[in-house]
């Protein structure tokens, strides 16, 4: 059978719009494909939730390609171990509590694991605003990051999403344009973002994790995008607190979709 570029054409179209279409309206719309992201994106399609997650770049990955200076070796703590064990992700221990990995072995099972879990990764897409109605997040505002960064006047699209979590790293992007639009009313101490301090990796590991929650109704707030949110120092290239807030924060969307349709069960039982 001859290859015909026709057909390769169609099937690349047809396969996408498939993608896109079923992405319309899911249980959760994740922004930033780094560690913290597609470890949410993996427990929460694991669970048998819907997700998309949208990366600005070509490749997910965020700053985990990278390691500590480019040198591509990432280090975890003892804690981290049983995910990275999840993930098929391997690791040699170096020192008492301090373990080593290739980072670009742990970036391909992260987002190979995600999809397989069910999780839909739409990369060279941005998240240029959210959905708001009035008061709570309820979806993300998408254009292609190539038409964001030739500055062209193009419209975006939107989807509806029950939850939305910003996994955008340092920059925080979805909760800097809510509190843009709503300032002072973050659910932060401030109402605005805390920010981010200097590196002291011990404490802000352990507060990358207390860090992540919800930052505003619908929208939750994991890995560096919950220090800048919360506030807590930087840590440099260890990710076990990424991993981690990945994890917890698909703990804490399944909790909360799973006591909002059990409200709604009973709603509709009584009427
Ligand atoms: O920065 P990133 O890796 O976030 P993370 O998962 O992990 C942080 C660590 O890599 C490191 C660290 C800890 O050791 O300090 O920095 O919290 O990944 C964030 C991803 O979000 C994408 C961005 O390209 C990156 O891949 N991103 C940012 N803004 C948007 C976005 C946006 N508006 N739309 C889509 N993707």
């Amino acid at each position: 059978m001859e290859i015909d570029e026709r057909i390769i054409s169609q099937a690349i179209i047809e396969r996408y719009f498939e993608k896109l279409r079923n992405s319309l309206d899911v249980d959760v719309a994740i922004v930033g494909g780094g560690p913290a992201g597609l470890v949410a994106a993996h427990d929460l399609a694991r669970a048998g939730r819907s997700v998309a997650l949208y990366e600005r770049k070509l490749g997910p990955g965020g700053g985990m390609w990278g390691g500590g200076m480019l040198f591509n070796e990432i280090v975890l703590q003892d804690a981290a171990l049983p995910l990275l064990d999840d993930f098929g992700i391997r690791h040699r221990p170096f020192s008492d509590g301090h373990h080593t990995a290739d980072s670009v072995e742990a970036v391909a099972a992260l987002a190979c694991k995600a999809i397989h879990a069910g999780a839909t990764i739409f990369n060279g897409i941005t998240a240029e605003d959210v959905l708001m109605r009035p008061n709570r997040v309820m979806g993300v505002v998408l254009n292609w990051t190539p038409v964001e960064m030739t500055g062209m006047h193009v419209d975006p699209l939107a989807v509806h999403a029950s939850c939305v979590i910003d996994a955008t790293g340092h920059d925080a992007t979805v909760v800097n344009l809510v509190r843009k639009k709503v300032p002072g009313q973050l659910l932060t101490p401030s109402g605005n973002l805390e920010g981010e301090q200097s590196m002291w990796a011990d404490r802000a590991e352990t507060l990358t994790l207390e860090n992540t929650r919800e930052a505003f109704p619908g929208l939750y707030v994991t890995g560096m995008s919950a220090i800048a949110t919360f506030g807590g120092p930087r840590m440099g290239p260890i990710f076990g607190g990424m991993l981690m807030s990945g994890r917890k924060v698909a703990e804490m969307i399944l909790q909360t979709l799973t006591s909002r349709e059990k409200v709604r069960c009973q709603e509709n039982g009584a009427t």
